[in-house]
């Protein structure tokens, strides 16, 4: 039985993941960090499938520690403090879990399992104001945020263990991608969240920054696919994951408001505090050698997605309406 040790299993795709690997009969040990509230929404059908062990990605004896009780074969670094907009006004504490927490946890393989197969979670923000579309693997990075320097700094030093220790690490440059587990505030879920409740009655208005913005939006359960497969190589190496597909924020809009009868236009009012102070106006991603080297493609489609969301809101909320109507 394979033995996966993985950081951030809580997160929205950490609980893809472990849910993958428990299908295909992993032993799964899911690292959590102790809060005052516990939180295992995402996990809580698979909670009792998990071996959970305790540790904080700022504290290397944790990690240390949580390598040697799961003795892993393989290594999913997927915690980070992931929401960009978070990042400006607190750029160190950012710096600390989602850049320098990165040689923690490879510091903490390297010493204990160096053989473990490492998987980083890097990010299609490193691209930020991007030199060139689509964006491929030898695209340069111009991150915009604190969140995309610090992404680029646990992506080179991945690359950097991989080269000085020759250890199989793996970074998967992996781009906007969703799911009904979507964290609230980002925009995808914030939308589908919010024309549910419009739909519902139990909201007016949904408030939005930039429109214009352009991502390339795919479907969380298709990304975990490909971090797995990128650990069952025979050689490490670096992969774009992506859909080679770009809307816009208004296109993201659009679908879901008319999934569900409504014109956006009546709804949206657009309030300057979600306006970044630096944006990241496209990303497309050239995912070419992901589907060639991996054999790796997607089976949900951006329309699916949103749908697939507005569904999983519409059906949580009006659970909520009708609980609270008792
Ligand atoms: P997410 O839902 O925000 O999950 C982040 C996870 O990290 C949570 O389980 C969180 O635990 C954990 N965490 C945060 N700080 C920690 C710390 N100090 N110690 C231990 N655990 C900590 O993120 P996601 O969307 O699943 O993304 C997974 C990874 O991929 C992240 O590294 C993200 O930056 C990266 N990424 C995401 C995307 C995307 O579009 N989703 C694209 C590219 C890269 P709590 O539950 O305790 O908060
Ligand atoms: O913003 C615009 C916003 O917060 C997408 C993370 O998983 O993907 C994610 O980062 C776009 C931006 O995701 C609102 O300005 C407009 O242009 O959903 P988001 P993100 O910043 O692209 C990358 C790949 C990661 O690695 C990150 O971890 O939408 N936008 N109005 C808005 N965004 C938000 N959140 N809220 C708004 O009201």
């Amino acid at each position: 039985m394979k033995k996966a040790l993985i950081t951030g299993v809580t997160g929205q795709d950490g609980s893809y993941l472990a849910e993958l690997l428990l299908s295909k009969g992993y032993k799964v040990y899911g690292m959590r960090r102790r809060t005052s509230t516990p939180n295992f929404e995402n996990v809580e059908h698979i909670k009792d499938q998990i071996e959970w062990v305790s540790g904080d990605l700022t504290d290397l004896a944790s990690l240390i520690e949580a390598v040697r009780l799961s003795d892993p074969d393989e290594v999913y670094n997927l915690a980070a403090q992931s929401f960009v907009a978070a990042s400006w006004p607190q750029p160190l504490a950012t710096g600390q879990i989602t850049a320098l927490s990165v040689t923690n946890m490879l510091e903490a393989v390297r010493l204990v399992k160096p053989s473990a197969k490492f998987y980083q979670a890097s990010s299609s923000e490193m691209f930020g104001r991007v030199v060139e579309t689509p964006q491929k693997e030898t695209t340069p990075f111009y991150p915009r945020s604190p969140y995309g320097v610090a992404k680029v700094y646990g992506h080179w030093i991945t690359v950097n263990y991989r080269e000085s220790y020759d250890m199989f690490a793996c970074s998967g440059i992996l781009f906007n991608h969703e799911s009904p587990r979507r964290g609230i505030e980002f925009v995808t879920r914030k939308v589908t969240d919010g024309v549910a409740r419009i739909k519902l009655g139990l909201a007016t208005e949904l408030r939005l920054g930039n429109l214009d913005a352009k991502r390339d939006w795919g479907f969380a359960g298709d990304y975990v696919k490909a971090m797995w497969l990128m650990l069952q190589q025979d050689q490490p190496d670096d992969f774009v994951i992506s859909t080679g597909e770009t809307h816009t924020v208004e296109e993201l809009v659009k679908v879901a408001f008319e999934y569900v009868g409504l014109d956006w236009k009546n709804y949206v009012v657009l309030d300057e505090k979600y306006v970044r102070p630096a944006e990241v106006d496209l990303l497309l991603g050239d995912c070419s050698k992901a589907k060639q080297v991996l054999g790796w493609d997607l089976e949900v489609d951006f329309e699916q997605l949103v749908h697939m969301m507005v569904d999983s809101d519409m059906k949580r909320l009006s659970q909520y309406k009708e609980m609270v109507s008792i």
